[in-house]
């Protein structure tokens, strides 16, 4: 080891000892990141604690976005992570974005972010100060990238919608800036006083705007409206309100995929005889062409989702067999079981109570409380060694309405008990081998789904391109899916996940979108009555297994 990896190294130990030492913990990211502050690290770390304890929060962990609020540091600024995400687009156009199987080694060359050698130095500084907690997460080599459940404090009333949006829109705009022509974007209340429509202000604006008075706005969708041959869309940047037209098939296809209240930017000319603004182009905030990590070695994680313990229909003989599988030695998997280290759970472990009208008419058990004894007896099978990641979903305990909390450890003590079992909020992400899987229930699934033309229940993983192309979790409000007021919209999709894990809709779906496997989970409940009604055929009783180092993913099926 080089001398100055040693001093690095003890300079890390003595951030977390003294971290640990005011009685709070830092997250291994935020370590990272503060260890690039030349000399004043512990004047910042003071700095920070004191601004939690005024701030009041709940929160005993120092994060990356803590560090950030509070200096600008030198080599971690905007510039160097665009310089990351450019690496990732180049790397991409040499080869193929779908399931890597084939295309292995030309993954070897790109650089993980997340694995780069800070991070043994990190365990080994850690080792050194014995802190259990980390040693643990560092062995089984995963950390919680976010996690809903940390920064929900939701505001009352307007007022709190009005920070969320205005949240979104920020969000968004930064999401935007990466791409070069959002550098021409204008607020468009700038661009109604340059160009009042009827008469042109020569003082401010330059001539070629003025004979070519093309212009770039950005905002959020307010209204999607089709008339005989055109399309009108409206979008809201906090300064306006813009209508811009089409008669153009593509951009009308292109229109009638966006989702209500999703970031949107478009290039427009204005035509003030007709007084119409005509739409050039269209861009949503989209995710890059990338490829994704992959594991150094074979590992496996399972993922599963919407058991719905409780109700008549939850398939518990299947579910067993799951986990005798899991706990057993069956020849044909061998290979697959020895290798699963992590399960992921997303969301509807139980039925609940009282989720939708005569719901007790569909209930075994009718306490929403024996219901999760029932599933945590049934989730302490799950052998010890694998890491299980829980996130709720709209049946579980705690607040219905997004970004939901944890499982609320007063309705679930035995829960929390279970040493293998981390429970997150609704939406999070995690890191798992360098794999990053954002892990989000799907209940906007239903909207999207329902005002998106050429969707169905039978192709979720479409739905889920819609999420990641809009950038955000439940872009369309004021629908079925309930939404809190937050005052920071947290289900805007800021870090691109290598894998998007979603249930609720009960199908299985295996798909990819420009490099990010998606997977809906299925389920564990038989067609319930009310599905029935609906049409909608769920694929129960199947887990989805993912080869973590080429992310290749299998269904292994339960039902007999
Ligand atoms: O939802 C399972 C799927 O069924 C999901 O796509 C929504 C749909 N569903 C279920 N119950 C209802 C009601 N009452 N109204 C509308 N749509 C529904 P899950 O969250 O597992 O119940
Ligand atoms: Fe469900
Ligand atoms: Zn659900």
């Amino acid at each position: 080891m080089t001398a100055g990896k040693n001093n690095s190294n003890n300079n890390l130990s003595k951030i977390i000892s003294f971290v640990i030492s005011k009685g709070f913990q830092i997250h291994p990211d935020a370590l990272t990141l503060i260890e690039k502050i030349q000399d004043n690290y512990f004047q910042v770390i003071e700095e920070i604690l004191l601004d939690k304890k005024k701030k009041k929060e709940k929160s005993m962990v120092i994060r990356t976005e803590d560090i950030k609020n509070f200096v600008k540091i030198p080599n971690y600024n905007k510039a160097n992570e665009n310089n990351n995400y450019q690496l990732i687009i180049s790397e991409t156009k040499t080869s193929s974005s779908s399931f890597p199987s084939s295309t292995m080694t030309k993954y070897d060359n790109i650089k993980n972010k997340e694995n780069e050698t800070i991070e043994d130095e990190i365990l080994f500084s850690i080792k050194k100060n014995s802190l259990n907690k980390y040693i643990e997460k560092m062995d089984e080599n995963f950390k919680i990238i976010y996690d809903t459940n940390d920064k929900i404090n939701s505001s009352e009333g307007i007022e709190g919608y009005t920070s969320l949006f205005r949240s979104r829109y920020e969000k968004s705009l930064r999401i935007l800036s990466l791409r070069q022509d959002s550098k021409r974007v204008k607020k468009i209340e700038i661009i109604k006083q340059l160009f009042n429509q009827s008469k042109i202000n020569y003082n401010s604006i330059s001539k070629e705007e003025a004979n070519n008075p093309v212009f770039i706005a950005a905002g959020l969708v307010m209204e999607k409206d089709i008339k005989n041959n055109n399309y009108d869309i409206t979008i809201d940047d906090q300064t306006g309100l813009l209508t811009a037209t089409t008669y153009d098939e593509e951009l009308k296809k292109q229109i009638s995929m966006l989702a209500v209240d999703q970031m949107v930017m478009i290039e427009f000319e204005i035509n003030s005889k007709k007084r119409k603004n005509t739409i050039k182009n269209l861009f949503s905030l989209d995710v890059p062409d990338r490829i994704p990590n992959r594991s150094k070695s074979e590992i496996f994680s399972i993922l599963i989702s919407d058991l719905h313990i409780g109700s008549k229909f939850f398939m518990e003989k299947e579910f067993q067999n799951f986990l005798e599988w899991l706990n057993g030695n069956d020849r044909d998997s061998k290979d697959i079981i020895s290798k699963i280290k992590y399960i992921c759970i997303c969301g509807d472990l139980i039925d609940g109570i009282g989720i939708f009208p005569n719901q007790d008419r569909e209930l075994l058990e009718k306490d929403s409380l024996s219901q999760m004894d029932h599933a945590i007896n049934i989730l302490s099978k799950i052998p010890k060694h694998m890491k299980v990641f829980l996130i709720p979903g709209n049946h579980d305990l705690g607040r219905r309405a997004l970004p939901q909390p944890a499982i609320p450890k007063k309705y679930a003590e035995k829960l929390y008990s279970l040493n293998n079992i981390t429970t997150l909020g609704n939406p999070c992400m995690i890191n798992i081998e360098g794999i990053k899987i954002l892990m989000f229930h799907g209940q906007s699934l239903d909207d999207i789904i329902a005002s998106i033309p050429g969707l169905s229940y039978s192709k979720p993983a479409e739905a889920m391109k819609i999420l990641l192309r809009s950038r955000h979790l439940s872009p369309i409000y004021g629908q079925r899916t309930p939404i809190a007021p937050e005052k920071e919209d947290m289900m805007v999709i800021e870090e691109v996940p290598d894998i998007l894990h979603s249930g609720h809709v009960h199908v299985i779906d295996v798909d990819s979108y420009k490099g990010t496997l998606l997977v809906n989970s299925g389920a564990w409940q038989s067609q319930t009555p009310f599905q029935q009604t609906m049409g909608i055929t769920p694929t129960p009783g199947i887990a989805i297994a993912i080869n973590l180092s080429n992310l290749k993913p299998f269904k292994i099926d339960f039902n007999n």
